[in-house]
């Protein structure tokens, strides 16, 4: 019995995607833009059999719930549903994380699926297929098919909603992102709840969509020729303005605490020093700050004599999905 595997890492969006059009398809209502990281990543190994009477998910070596399991046995069922396969599925997950943070992400996780069950059911997918189908377990998997910046290209079906790189000439090697940990526990409201609520009820979601599109645009421009301020402050801004669109939602809601306004404006603060860096945030109370390798040091030394408490993590550009080499066992 052969277990096939994939590493892929986990990716932040510079240009966010928020918001779906089609909730089964997860097809989006703009475009993104992300950078995929080195510092977090998942390993999966993946066996389809005839012996098995149900799917079953380890992660981190433990046996998940049906709960926990959800998303992962919908992505099976899909897969067995495309390839006209019966046969039930053991998965098998490690998150490696710097720390034991909480940063569990769905971007890696459902991308090294995507890649592992590939190679299990020979499906022959080229990376774009393999986008669209990591897409189908959560949206920002997509985009972790790739290494370095990758654009999530929104399509206008389900053949032509997936990530694509964008070359940077290795500019991205240039970069950092200082992951700042404020909280571990599990966030108030999921991103899938929280985009649908958005896109359901919120006054501003009308102007996101709008704005998204020419950030995306100007985003392209500034890695095109490699303007790094450019680059932050579009990050920056787009971050802002889609946590701006949860205040209008009904009920109104916010993965914003305290503690993240405050990271939020030290980062302001350490920019009128001289150090070139700019907050992004996503659906829960973290922020990351993006910043050129040549002012990590200086960034972080100022982050930890503000917050001595909260623990930094820096992450540099990452690879794309890679196959791990398959293994055999006898039972
Ligand atoms: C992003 N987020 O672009 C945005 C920014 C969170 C905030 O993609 O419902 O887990 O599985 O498609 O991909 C997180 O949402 O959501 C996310 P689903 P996903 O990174």
């Amino acid at each position: 019995m052969t277990w096939f595997g994939a590493r892929a890492h986990t990716n932040i969006a510079l240009v966010k995607y928020w918001g779906k059009r089609d909730e089964q398809l997860i097809l989006p209502l703009n475009s993104s833009l992300s950078l995929t990281l080195d510092a977090f990543y998942t390993e999966t190994y993946v066996q389809f059999s005839d012996k098995y009477t149900q799917d079953t998910f380890y992660l981190d070596q433990r046996l998940q719930s049906e709960q926990q399991s959800e998303k992962v046995f919908q992505f099976l069922e899909l897969v067995r549903a495309l390839n006209s396969d019966t046969r039930f599925a053991a998965v098998h997950s490690e998150n490696y994380v710097p720390t034991a943070a909480g940063l569990a992400s769905s971007a890696s996780g459902m991308a090294a699926l995507a890649s592992a069950c590939n190679q299990a059911l020979d499906l022959k997918l080229d990376n774009a297929g393999l986008s669209r189908l990591a897409r189908r377990g959560s949206g920002s998997a997509c985009r972790s098919i790739h290494g370095g910046f990758a654009e999530w290209q929104k399509g206008d079906s389900d053949g032509t909603s997936y990530a694509v790189p964008i070359s940077a000439q290795g500019w991205e090697e240039e970069l950092a992102m200082v992951f700042v940990l404020l909280f571990q526990d599990q966030k108030a409201i999921s991103s899938r709840d929280g985009m649908k609520r958005t896109v359901e009820t919120s006054v501003f979601y009308p102007g996101w969509l709008e704005a998204a599109a020419a950030d995306l645009t100007a985003m392209k421009d500034a890695i095109r020729v490699q303007d790094f301020e450019q680059l932050g402050q579009i990050t920056e801004s787009n971050s802002l303005k889609m946590h701006g669109t949860t205040l209008g939602a009904t009920p109104p809601f916010t993965y914003w605490l305290p503690e993240s306004l405050a990271v939020m404006d030290a980062v302001r603060a350490i920019r009128t020093k001289g150090i070139a860096c700019y907050s992004t945030m996503d659906a829960g109370p973290n922020v990351k700050i993006l910043v050129q390798k040549r002012d990590l040091h200086p960034l972080i030394a100022e982050l930890r004599t503000r917050f001595p408490e909260h623990v930094l993590i820096p992450a540099f550009a990452g690879p794309g999905v890679k196959s791990l080499e398959s293994r055999n066992e006898d039972d």
